[in-house]
């Protein structure tokens, strides 16, 4: 995260990949689940309040199209991460 983006905004991992996002922006960030595409999936995750220097890690252990965005900025600051062999054809609200 920096100030105003998730970079990059798309993200390819192996299936039990530890995804950690990094805040090294000043401004405060909060990593949201959400579901912008009915090809992704549902999956519950909300980080605290990331401030400067801070990072929250999710485990992912399921194949699939896990979108986020942060619950501060709203969708213009958003992001995807494609477990396995999956693919979003789809643009993102913040792409
Ligand atoms: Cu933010």
């Amino acid at each position: 995260m920096d100030e105003r983006a998730f970079d990059p905004v798309r993200k390819q991992v192996p299936t039990r990949t530890t995804v950690v996002w990094r805040n090294t922006g000043s401004a405060d960030h909060v990593v949201d689940s959400v579901q912008f595409h009915d090809i992704a999936d549902q999956w519950q995750f909300r980080t605290q309040t990331l401030r400067s220097g801070d990072s929250a890690v999710y485990v992912f252990d399921q194949e699939g199209i896990y979108e986020y965005y942060c619950g501060l900025q709203g969708e213009t600051m958003c992001g995807v991460i494609l477990v396995g062999d999956v693919s979003l054809p789809e643009s993102l609200p913040c792409e």
